[in-house]
């Protein structure tokens, strides 16, 4: 029986395709700029993204990170939503490794900071306070559901840091995601932006790595500061390999996964006891809620969807009986018909099975 595996999208094996192109991989020596793959997917990323140049790092966190540290110095602060994956789930770097210091603002369900909160929060230039030298916003905002940040308000944000003298930095992990669910292209909706990291290995299926893209000034500084954190690699093309069909081909096709966590979210809205904030269903992840006078416990639904129908679900918060749904290539429409039916049975609704669904 077929895995459906709905914690995250960072769940993504390899497409056969990616396997082929890794297996044939031309490679060299990355830490000589010898790597032709590596080089030809970083081109290819600054080409998409309308910037001067790409870095390949390891991870989305490490584009994160490597950013910040380029673009700050040592006691600086830097603007981010409370929300926000670089605050909340980075492990504290850019405090641990550049000994900076988060200004944190409430993320709207949106995926927007209030523009006058960011206004407010900039420093005066005093030796009592601390230099702000960045604006950090996420794109599409995972605090928030999700949601696909429009172009209009990046250019908003953007003209604040400008006429403050400050850089943006959009943490870009699913911004394929962000630029299909508002219809425009990544070059178009992250041009106001000085950096961007964008995960190859989540929604885009890259086994590893991410790219952040910027200006030639900036990338030549990330290097060096992604070599300090151990992210110089050697024969890495034999993952950029896989990269390059995640820009290229992978990158087009979101549409279906935003499709499915649609209907998903639907089938879930229609069961009793579970509610969906549909409204909130914008990309490829949403929450619901198990009500508290369902039949089944959170954790007995997560335990006996995984072990009677193989279904994975993790819960976002257990004490509210919070999930999150992510989903992705390899969830097809079968799959969601498959975990509709397994939800129902499991909480005792007599509703007729969807028929479609896979065994
Ligand atoms: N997010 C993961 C978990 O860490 C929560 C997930 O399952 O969603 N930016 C954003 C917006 C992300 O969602 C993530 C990963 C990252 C950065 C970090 O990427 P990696 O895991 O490659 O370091």
């Amino acid at each position: 029986m077929n895995v459906i595996d709905l914690r995250s999208d960072t769940v993504t094996v390899p497409t056969p395709a990616m396997r082929e192109a890794m297996a044939n991989a031309a490679v060299g020596d990355d830490v000589y700029g010898e790597d032709p793959t590596i080089n030809e997917l970083e081109a290819t990323a600054a080409e998409m993204f309308g910037k001067e140049a790409g870095l390949f790092v390891v991870s989305g966190t490490m584009g994160n990170l490597t950013s910040v540290l380029t673009h700050c110095q040592r006691g600086d602060e830097f603007i981010l939503g409370k929300q926000s994956h670089i605050f909340r789930y980075e492990a504290g770097s850019a405090a641990m490794y550049g000994g900076l210091q988060p200004n944190t603002l409430e993320v709207q369900p949106d995926g927007t900071l209030i523009l006058e909160q960011i206004r407010g929060a900039i420093r005066w230039d005093n030796p009592h306070e601390p230099v702000t030298r960045l604006i950090c916003l996420e794109n599409t905002h995972g605090g928030a559901s999700g949601a696909p940040v429009p172009l209009a308000y990046i250019e908003q944000v953007a003209e604040i840091a400008r006429e403050h003298n400050l850089k943006l930095h959009i943490d870009g992990a699913r911004i394929f995601n962000a630029a299909t669910a508002l219809n425009t292209d990544v070059k178009t909706l992250t041009a106001p932006a000085d950096s961007v990291s964008v995960c190859l290995s989540k929604g885009l299926c890259a086994p590893v790595g991410s790219v952040i893209v910027g200006s030639k000034d900036f990338i030549k500084r990330a290097h060096r500061i992604r070599k300090s954190l151990g992210g110089g690699m050697r024969q890495a093309g034999i993952l950029a390999a896989a990269g390059l069909i995640s820009l290229r081909e992978m990158s087009t096709r979101l549409a279906e996964d935003h499709t499915n966590a649609r209907l998903l979210a639907e089938g879930l809205a229609a069961t009793p006891y579970i509610a969906v904030k549909l409204e909130q269903v914008r990309t490829n992840m949403f929450f619901f809620t198990l009500k508290p006078d369902a039949p089944i416990t959170v954790s007995d639904l997560i335990a006996r969807l995984q072990a009677e129908h193989n279904i994975i679900i993790r819960p976002y918060n257990a004490e509210r009986g919070e999930f999150r749904v992510v989903t992705h290539y390899w969830i097809k429409q079968q799959d969601v018909y498959t975990v509709l039916n397994a939800v129902r049975s499991l909480l005792g609704v007599a509703v007729k099975p969807i028929e479609g669904a896979a065994d």
